[in-house]
């Protein structure tokens, strides 16, 4: 048996005034719960130091400049990781990152347990678009924001397990986390910011909204046999909302923890690592059934012939 008592802190809402200050000082909350729950790893979520940014159309590459990081820990952050040092947590949060050749990414980092960051992951699928369109309920400039990552799907060993990151919208593609897979993850950690409604249309309340989510990181699990932890940033910030249902996963994806509000709050669960290895050793045992020679498609072609002959 590997237990690791995992800690999913969903965040409740930051608005566009909030401090990075003010915002730690939530996060060393939830975490000083999780030391009380004896966690080993508190898994935060995606660009959890500021509001939802990318929803705000900027022109000004100065005020964009405003809600990235130039270095992490930095004064505002270094408190979260002077706890989780003391009290020997492994951590992981999202935030926006702009690195010292002036490039952007969404990105994520995971401790080990003395707050040595060991791992870096930098979101591979951007959703949304470039421009302002006005067509749209509201805007996802994620886009325009940040480049897409330059580090595949890494996995590291940390706390004796195979670990990985995605960041939200990655959690929709099964090649994000087969690839870690194929690199034997045991848990897979991630945040998310998603809001209530589709900005495009389409017929999605938000119970079906919840469920795509849900769903995309059980399939994620199951198939790679493999822990998840989703957790959500939710609630309304500066009147857009953003839904919760923060989980974990287990390997044979089942959800065994379950967030009940959209604020603050600590999911905690003992994962036991040594159970992904059944899934891996049997139905997803990749060497005896992966055939590999009819895949060629998934890595040499991104769009499709829509059923109307349209092109995608
Ligand atoms: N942050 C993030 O990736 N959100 C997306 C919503 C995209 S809608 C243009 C998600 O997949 O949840």
């Amino acid at each position: 048996m590997r237990e690791i008592v995992i800690g999913g802190a969903q965040m409740g809402p930051i608005q566009k005034a909030d401090s990075r200050e003010a915002v730690v000082a939530r996060m060393t909350a939830l975490l000083d719960q999780a030391i009380a729950a004896k966690c080993d790893l508190v898994v935060f979520p995606e660009l959890c130091l500021t509001t939802f940014f990318p929803r705000w159309m900027m022109e000004d590459q100065a005020e964009v400049d405003t809600w990235f990081e130039t270095q992490i820990p930095n004064a505002a952050t270094q408190p979260l990781f002077d706890r989780a040092a003391a009290a020997n947590v492994a951590i992981s949060f999202g935030f926006a990152e702009l690195t010292p050749e002036g490039r952007h990414f969404n990105t994520q980092i995971l401790t080990d347990r003395n707050a040595e960051i060991i791992g870096r992951y930098r979101k591979v699928h951007l959703p949304g678009h470039v421009e302002y369109e006005a067509e749209r309920s509201h805007q996802h400039l994620e886009k325009r924001y940040f480049e897409p990552g330059d580090l595949g799907f890494p996995v590291w060993r940390n706390l004796d397990a195979w670990m990985g990151m995605l960041i939200c919208n990655d959690r929709r593609w099964p090649e994000a986390y087969r690839e870690m897979g194929l690199q034997g993850v045991e848990l897979v950690m991630l945040g998310y910011n998603t809001p209530t409604t589709n900005g495009q249309g389409g017929n999605e309340d938000l119970e079906k909204r919840i469920f795509h989510s849900t769903m995309s990181m059980q399939s994620g699990a199951y198939q790679n046999s493999c822990w998840v932890v989703g957790v959500a940033k939710a609630g309304v910030e500066d009147g857009h909302g953003l839904f919760a249902g923060s989980v974990i996963v287990d390997p044979d994806g089942m959800v065994v923890e379950e967030a009940t509000t959209d604020g603050d709050e600590l999911l905690v669960h003992a994962c036991d690592m040594d159970k992904a290895l059944f899934g891996k050793r049997t139905i997803f045992d990749f060497k005896k059934h992966r055939r590999i020679e009819h895949y060629s498609r998934i890595t040499s072609q991104t769009g499709v012939i829509y059923p109307d002959g349209t092109a995608g």
